[in-house]
């Protein structure tokens, strides 16, 4: 089992499942969710998507990967930051929870994971990180969902380096 980081495109990962950061209606939006759309396939993503309801904020749902290299999608539904009182850091941790499970569920072994809630959703990047790299090595270390490979997808250098810093330190699964 490995947490690893890289700096990229997560439209471009060549894993079994990758992560949207959605919104509540799963109806597409800007960032990377619009991304995973264009580069999915727009129509069949959306249809996908409309069936499944909609998403609460902390949860995640799956469609198909459509045109990605990635088998599956799982569009997890972040928390708007609005100051850090109101369960953002439960609601964020959740979301990285339910996605390994999702994708587990789903016999996915490796997924990629974008900065979830740090764009259009105000999140502090750092404290996010944080956040993600506790949750995902703690999950991982409980629970024996059957994957091998997590990767955590930063857009921008701070972001991947902070991702780099977290899993130097020491953790259950650091090297
Ligand atoms: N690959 C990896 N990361 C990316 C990519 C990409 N192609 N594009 C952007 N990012 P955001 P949120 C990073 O705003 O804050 C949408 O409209 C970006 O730099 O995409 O959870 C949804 O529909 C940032 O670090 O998601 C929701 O309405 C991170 O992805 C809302 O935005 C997340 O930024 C969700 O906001």
């Amino acid at each position: 089992m490995a947490i690893e980081a890289v700096r990229g495109d997560i439209t471009r990962q060549e894993v079994d499942a990758i992560v949207n950061a959605a919104n509540q209606g799963l109806a597409g939006g800007g960032g990377v969710d619009g991304a995973i759309h264009r580069a999915a396939g727009r129509a069949q993503l959306r249809a996908a998507c409309e069936a499944l309801g909609g998403c609460a904020t902390g949860d995640a749902k799956a469609t198909p990967g459509f045109n990605l290299a990635a088998q599956w999608i799982i569009h997890a539904v972040g928390p708007r930051w609005r100051g850090g009182g109101h369960g953002e850091a439960e609601l964020l941790a959740s979301c990285y929870r339910r996605s390994l499970v999702v994708a587990a569920e789903l016999g996915a072994r490796s997924i990629a994971f974008p900065a979830i809630s740090t764009g259009i959703y105000g999140y502090p990047a750092a404290e996010a990180a944080s956040v993600a790299v506790s949750t995902l090595r703690s999950t991982l270390a409980s629970t024996p969902l059957g994957i091998e490979l997590v990767r955590l997808v930063a857009f921008d250098d701070a972001t991947f380096e902070r991702y780099r810093e977290l899993l130097a330190a020491p953790g259950p699964l650091s090297p």
